[in-house]
């Protein structure tokens, strides 16, 4: 029997089809479509209700196949949501976190409501794009959208809503909002009093693994289709991708890697002290009632906007001729800090790259491979210092990291990665959130023990590639040199 995972990136949606056999997972793409935000004058959005469609033609395809679906399961990205209005229906459409209205709302907020408090009920990370920031943004753009709000979805709940009719917050993506308090297990309400933000609008929070309804009799009449569970996963795509991590070892590092690079370590109970607070360290809410005590780097989202930069302007490369200029350019010669605001927006990023090195005192880099070597190298260099962090912090010595993700095909990246960390990279499976999303399906049918059994048939069933560091001490200048010119030391 198969089982369906709806995963919808930065770069594109996939439905992707699970099958368990004799321990063994098989996948198959049913169907891919684009997920491109869509700007409409100066706001940036989501394109939900074409989601909607696509999901539907994922389930159209499934039908067309003969294939009968046991249940599905939907994840995406954190931080965004909808509102719904008390008839039921959508207020307005959703915003993309890469909208500048939260531009200054960190600060603004801080004023009235202390950081430190922030964390102390939370244990998030301070994103400036993070839902409670983009809630404060709209009431201090005065939204008519918080008159009609009636509740409060987060996109996959959203979408879950429009096949099934039911209204639920999944836990890995509610924690993501910095406005779920691990401590007390529940929202935190004395914070939405505090922020002026209704309770009733956030619901009751399912658990990854729980069952979330099922198809809606207006979409299985519309597909022709008999209804099929729905059930909610770790809806948060950090969750299912770190879900999917094929770790013997219960003390394990990951580095999900994608457009967001989210690295760090799996934790019991969300680590939330003053040095948390200083790393800017966050605790997402995980599978199996577990936390991901992780930091995001902005990861190969510079790349990807400086390939769409190009393409712009005339030049396309496919990926694989990017990173193999950056093999051709000459080694160390410039380095960013990825996480600097300056390429958080969408925009044209060689420019932002030229004008972090003036402002560096760096010789810029010019060509394309010069651009994408600095972004390549500086981005394991990244990686070094937040895995030095996560071990801080945890407390944990690790002995090699996991890549998960889209980037792992990037190979240089992962060669480039071992090199910087100095040990192992173990990458692998490419298709991490996706695989995420199948298995705790799988769970929650008994088909699967729980989450370790769960990465132990993943270890089983995808290829791992081992990267061993080499050229240690070229890299450990390197990292003096990165940590000197990013200010990080
Ligand atoms: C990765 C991710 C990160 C989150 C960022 C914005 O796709 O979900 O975990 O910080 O996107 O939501």
């Amino acid at each position: 029997m198969s089982i369906l995972a709806f995963d919808l990136g930065a770069s594109s949606g996939r439905a992707l089809l699970g099958r368990l056999t004799d321990r063994k997972i098989e996948v198959e793409e049913l169907h891919r479509f684009p997920n491109d935000p869509v700007q409409v004058g100066d706001r940036l959005h989501w394109d939900i209700l074409r989601l909607v469609h696509e999901i539907k033609q994922g389930l159209l395809k499934a039908k067309h196949q003969d294939i009968a679906l046991k249940s599905i399961g939907i994840d995406s990205w954190a931080v965004d949501f909808g509102f719904i209005d008390k008839n039921g229906e959508l207020v307005g459409n959703p915003y993309h976190y890469r909208d500048r209205q939260t531009d200054g709302a960190m600060e603004a907020l801080f004023a009235e409501l202390p950081a430190k408090e922030i964390f102390g009920r939370t244990g998030i990370q301070f994103l400036q794009f993070n839902t409670i920031f983009q809630l404060y943004a709209l009431k201090k753009a005065n939204s008519p959208w918080l008159q009609q709000a009636d509740r409060f979805l987060m996109i996959p709940d959203l979408l879950r809503y429009f096949l099934t009719g039911d209204m639920y917050n999944e836990f890995s993506n509610a924690t993501t909002t910095q406005l779920y308090n691990p401590i007390k297990g529940n929202w935190d309400g004395e914070l939405l009093d505090k922020l002026g933000i209704p309770q009733s609008w956030f619901g009751p929070i399912l658990q990854p693994g729980a069952s979330a309804g099922k198809l809606r009799h207006s979409v299985c009449s519309e597909l022709g289709i008999d209804s099929i569970p729905v059930y909610a996963v770790a809806e948060h795509d950090t969750g299912s991708a770190v879900a999917a991590v094929p770790a013997l070892d219960r003390s394990f590092a990951y580095l999900s890697c994608g457009t967001w690079s989210l690295m760090g370590t799996e934790v019991d109970q969300p680590v939330i002290n003053d040095l948390a607070g200083e790393l800017n360290f966050t605790n997402e809410g995980g599978v199996d009632g577990t936390f991901r005590l992780l930091k995001n780097i902005m990861g190969l989202w510079v790349l990807q906007e400086s390939r769409r930069e190009w393409e712009r302007t005339g030049k396309s490369y496919t990926f694989p001729e990017l990173v193999a200029s950056a093999e051709k350019a000459a080694p160390f010669a410039a380095f960013i800090d990825p996480d600097d605001p300056m390429f958080l927006h969408p925009g044209d990023m060689p420019a932002q790259i030229r004008s972090y090195c003036l402002q560096t005192g760096q010789q810029p880099p010019e060509d394309v491979g010069a651009i994408v070597r600095c972004i390549l190298e500086s981005l394991a260099l990244k990686y070094r210092y937040v895995l030095e962090l996560t071990e801080r912090l945890s407390g944990k010595q690790f002995n090699g990291l996991h890549m998960v993700g889209g980037g792992i095909h990037n190979t240089l990246l992962c060669a480039w990665s071992a090199n910087a960390i100095g040990k192992p990279v173990w990458a692998g499976p490419a298709e991490g959130s996706a695989i995420g999303n199948l298995v705790v399906q799988w769970i929650a049918q008994g088909e699967l023990a729980d989450i370790w059994e769960a990465r132990q048939v993943i270890r089983e069933s995808f290829p791992v590639t081992v990267y061993e560091p080499e050229n240690r001490s070229e890299w450990e200048q390197a990292y003096g040199r990165f940590l000197q010119i990013t200010r990080l030391a």
